[in-house]
């Protein structure tokens, strides 16, 4: 009985929002008109209205990531669908000598990655330091699904994917090892973070049921200490997703981003009301106030709940992919 009566209630809102979008009303002036109420589903933090699908993901790698994503859409999948097969996309690209296959190696030689995953349910699952496995953001997505946990690392991350059905894989492949010998060649302890340097991939999707999700995945920043996590399966770090305000990731030096929270800071500015680029503006603030950025590079990425996105970096050179069912744009973030 009451769940009929909370069904009746979310189909006369919907309908009301259906009639304030054909009035040409925004979906910000509907729920206004509707009530902050209507922003959330009581049960799972879904939108009762309609909305676009949107995806935004870091660097030019997500222009094929939202592609993949948009696919498994189109194929009836989720927005955490569509995060991971955007993932997995890049991840099995040799060619990058970032993510996934072909990531550049840490200082001793060995290729080790880190991912995570977030719904709209605020649901989390993570790997650090995995080895030999090509897909580590799906093996977050399995932590998060199939274990009590959220994160797993090193070993014991890389036997519960095999356990999985994950099959274990070289990921060094020859372009990163001719790559990791040259850097040897001065081995110089210091790990590389260019302005431009596009080790990760971070990628925030909304379905067009209102669900939002988000995952990052990368080889970390090259020549790392080995062992070295860094913020990309960091939950409130490199990523963090709230089903009823926003998600937002992050990339560039993990240190910095782990220091100030980054991914978590960016939601939380947008709860408290900012836009999505404001909130972006804000966390990167925050770094540049509390360390020498000299010779750092951070990206924020957010996309909120009613689709509207923003992006900011330290410097320049950070770019992304903004994707909908009708565009498709490379966009380079503001900066400072
Ligand atoms: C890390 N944040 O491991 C990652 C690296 C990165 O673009 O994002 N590079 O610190």
């Amino acid at each position: 009985m009451g769940n009929d009566k909370k069904s009746n209630r979310r189909e006369f809102l919907g309908n009301l929002a259906a009639l304030g979008s054909v009035l040409g009303f925004s979906p910000f002036a509907i729920n206004r008109m509707l009530g902050s109420e209507t922003l959330k589903n009581e049960s799972d933090g879904a939108s009762l209205l309609t909305t676009k699908a949107t995806m935004v993901s870091t660097w030019n790698h997500g222009v094929i990531a939202n592609e993949a994503g948009f696919k498994a859409l189109k194929k009836g999948g989720s927005a955490l669908d569509m995060i991971e097969e955007a993932a997995r996309i890049v991840e099995a690209d040799a060619d990058g000598l970032s993510v996934g296959i072909g990531g550049l190696p840490d200082r001793d030689g060995v290729v080790t990655l880190d991912a995570c995953c977030m719904d709209h349910k605020g649901r989390a699952g993570s790997v650090g330091c995995i080895e030999d496995i090509m897909h580590p953001l799906s093996v977050a997505r399995k932590v998060m699904e199939e274990t009590p946990h959220v994160m797993l690392v090193g070993e014991g991350a890389k036997m519960f994917a095999i356990d999985q059905g994950f099959i274990p894989t070289n990921l060094l492949t020859e372009k990163a090892l001719n790559a990791w010998q040259k850097w040897k060649e001065k081995n110089e302890y210091n790990p590389v973070i260019n302005r431009e340097n596009h080790d990760t991939i971070g990628i925030l999707a909304l379905d067009n049921e209102g669900r939002l999700s988000g995952g990052c995945t990368t080889s970390g920043v090259s020549y790392k200490m080995h062992g070295r996590v860094g913020d990309s399966p960091i939950i409130g770090a490199g990523l963090f997703v709230d089903g009823n305000v926003g998600a937002a990731t992050a990339t560039g030096l993990g240190e910095a981003v782990m220091r100030t929270v980054g991914s978590f800071l960016v939601v939380e500015l947008m709860r408290g009301g900012l836009h999505p680029q404001a909130a972006c503006e804000q966390a990167v603030k925050r770094i540049i106030d509390s360390m020498d950025v000299s010779n750092l590079q951070v990206g924020y990425l957010a996309l909120d709940k009613q689709g509207r996105h923003g992006a900011h970096a330290v410097h320049e050179g950070f770019n992304y992919a903004l994707t909908t069912e009708t565009s498709d744009k490379l966009i380079f973030a503001s900066n400072g």
